[in-house]
């Protein structure tokens, strides 16, 4: 049953009546708007989900992440891609910012393997269940989980690229890996926010750069999208973006003293192994809080 609605500030979720034990269980399936918005747009935004608690051990859990993988890279193998700093330690991948000599952490994937909250978060029902709805399956597995930090001041762009080009070799059902972003701090154009190139999933895979570069490839040919189309997802903290993985998605450098951090879950049906590490990693169901 698809109950949830959108209110003005705090998302809420409609009370499902438990008849049994005359119990109030909350869901967090999306609404038919909801649906029908995220088809049509190639995202939708659920604002301020987690309250300040669960947010600060999100961003605790960051701050042990990024040391676990400072500890592991330098164990891990150095490589540079048009000049910027990556390592790998068996299947995790750390990026670093993009200034030589940082140690600034950009992303690290698979994060869910570093630290046990995230672990826990994968089978939150405040992500399942939407993503249930999205997917139109009961039972999901991880795709990929991936901590996106941007510094203040120092965090860079992401430019405008799609998830589905990257993912089309390792998967066979590229259309049902479905993103969602859960914010850590208050997310703003100048800080940096995700931005969505409203309707561009509806185009399927397109084609990258051509521009000589290593990783041209894999940012969206300008010929194919309009960036007036751009939509800001300005946030507040605690708050959940679903993206396609075929929306034009990217953001711009944090020129705030404020950092952006954030967590980008993928999920797809259960039973398939995850991108990194090959391993099925299905959600294990928890009941409503
Ligand atoms: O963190 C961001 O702003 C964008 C991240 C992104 O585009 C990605 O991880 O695919």
């Amino acid at each position: 049953m698809y109950l949830c609605s959108m209110v003005l500030g705090r998302y809420a979720c409609s009370a499902n009546q438990s008849p049994e034990r005359g119990q109030m269980a909350t869901t967090y399936y999306l609404s038919k708007l909801e649906l029908e918005t995220y088809r049509a747009d190639g995202y939708l935004i659920r604002q301020s989900v987690y309250d300040d608690g669960e947010i600060e051990s999100l961003r605790l859990a960051s701050d042990r992440a990024c040391q676990a993988a400072l500890d592991l890279a330098v164990l891990g193998k150095t490589y540079f891609l048009d000049q910027k700093r990556f390592v790998d330690i068996g299947y995790l991948t750390v990026q670093f910012e993009h200034k030589l000599e940082t140690d600034l952490v950009r992303v690290i994937e698979p994060v869910n393997e570093l630290d046990g909250r995230y672990e826990e978060l994968i089978d939150d029902p405040k992500l399942v269940e939407p993503m249930r709805s999205i997917l139109g399956v009961d039972e999901l597995a991880l795709w990929t989980a991936k901590l996106n930090l941007k510094p203040a001041e120092e965090g860079s762009s992401f430019g405008w690229h799609q998830d589905s080009p990257y993912w089309i070799h390792d998967s066979q059902h590229v259309d049902h890996l479905p993103n969602v972003m859960v914010t850590f701090d208050d997310a703003t154009t100048e800080n940096g926010c995700l931005q969505v190139i409203r309707g561009s999933h509806l185009k399927g895979c397109l084609p990258g750069r051509d521009d000589g570069t290593q990783l041209g490839g894999f940012f969206t040919n300008p010929k194919c999208f309009e960036e007036q189309d751009a939509v800001a997802m300005e946030v507040p903290a605690g708050s959940q973006i679903f993206f396609s993985p075929h929306a034009i998605h990217g953001s711009g450098p944090n020129r705030s003293r404020l950092g952006r951090r954030a967590i980008i879950l993928t999920y797809q049906p259960a039973g398939f192994a995850a991108l990194k590490s090959c391993q099925v990693r299905n959600v294990v169901s928890r009941d409503h809080v």
